[in-house]
């Protein structure tokens, strides 16, 4: 069984997060997606508008996702990835470079991200338009 994992935010859930897990699902039988948890988050600088359990929930419903787990720290990739048998490690290119220490456990693949979306520009455009509306 070939296993895959991925790590990321998934806040407000778009169509850049869904075709990175599908592409991703397809490169083994089975994926792993570990979701960054709200404290991990405040240290990447990020204000979720989604909490953990709704971001993780939403992620976990996928056909394509197989298990979900709490991204907690940076440095728990390599751990991750050993214990539970990891063969392909993939992100988004938006990290291009920044994960290649990982080929010592594994495959390291970034695939092209999906241009015109992100949650915030998502954020942004919900605001103008309840401004607009006022
Ligand atoms: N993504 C994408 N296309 C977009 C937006 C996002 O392919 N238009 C991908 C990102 O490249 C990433 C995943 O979707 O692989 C999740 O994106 P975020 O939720 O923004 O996660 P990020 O902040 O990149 O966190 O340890 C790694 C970090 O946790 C990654």
């Amino acid at each position: 069984m070939k296993r895959v994992i991925t790590y990321g935010t998934f806040d407000l859930f778009h169509i850049g997060h869904l075709n990175l897990l599908e592409r991703l699902a397809e490169l083994g039988d089975h994926l792993t997606v570990a979701v960054s948890t709200d404290e991990f988050n405040l240290g990447k600088g990020k204000v979720c508008s989604m909490p953990y359990d709704e971001r993780s929930r939403i992620v976990g419903a996928l056909r394509c996702v197989d298990r979900v787990i709490q991204e907690e720290s940076w440095d728990q990739k390599p751990r991750d990835v050993q214990e539970l048998g990891i063969d392909v490690f993939g992100i988004g290119d938006d990290w291009q470079g920044k994960f290649d220490h990982l080929a010592q456990y594994c495959e390291v693949v970034y695939l092209t991200r999906t241009h015109g979306i992100s949650t915030t520009s998502l954020k942004l455009d919900i605001a103008m338009n309840a401004d607009a509306r006022k």
